[in-house]
């Protein structure tokens, strides 16, 4: 069994209720197992685009399944609920992307893992530090792990995106 780490958000329709719904799906996915969720923040969107702040959280889960499998799933459930293709970064109903895949490092055109800017983004280290406090992240060339502090991590943070994060609800029950 692999540990998965999955990023959601969204900034269009009900967001909270949205997530809520790709919770469910991912938690009825018959390769998932003990599904762990974060708080769900409120966040400023980052990127080039003016667009409305957007709802974000982190699952955790034990799966079956492979990085790619899971990524087909994880579409699935995108298209299920509505999403559509646009370009990068434009407001969307929902994001799921995998973040970390066990000690895994995936880089090919359709999954990068770990997820490329997970470091660089408040959004998703603030609800990561709800599920743990440690992590070991493989380096992308695959020859070590480095443990990261992610209590330490925040207490660094240089926001340069000067994201806020607030807080929204408290996680909610699947
Ligand atoms: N996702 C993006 C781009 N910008 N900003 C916030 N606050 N939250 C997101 O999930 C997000 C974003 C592209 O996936
Ligand atoms: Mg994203
Ligand atoms: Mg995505």
């Amino acid at each position: 069994m692999k540990k998965a780490f999955v990023g959601l958000g969204g900034n269009i329709g009900d967001s909270c209720s949205i997530l809520g719904q790709a919770l469910k799906h991912i938690e009825q996915l018959s390769g998932v197992f003990e599904l762990k969720v974060s708080s769900f923040y409120l966040t400023t969107p980052v990127g080039p685009i003016l667009q409305d702040h957007f709802v974000n959280a982190v699952c955790c889960f034990d799966t079956a399944y492979s990085a790619t499998d899971l990524l087909t799933y994880l579409q699935n459930i995108e298209k299920l609920l509505g999403k559509v293709d646009k370009p990068k970064n434009a407001p969307r109903i929902i994001d799921l992307d995998l973040l970390f895949f066990d000690t895994e490092v995936h880089v090919t055109p359709r999954l990068q893992v770990p997820h490329p800017r997970w470091k660089e983004r408040l959004f998703v280290l603030t609800p990561l530090a709800d599920l743990v406090d440690e992590l070991d992240v493989p380096s992308l060339d695959k020859k070590e792990l480095v443990r990261v502090n992610l209590p330490q991590l925040l207490r660094e943070f240089p926001n340069m995106h000067q994201e806020t994060v607030s807080f929204l609800q408290e996680k909610i029950a699947i």
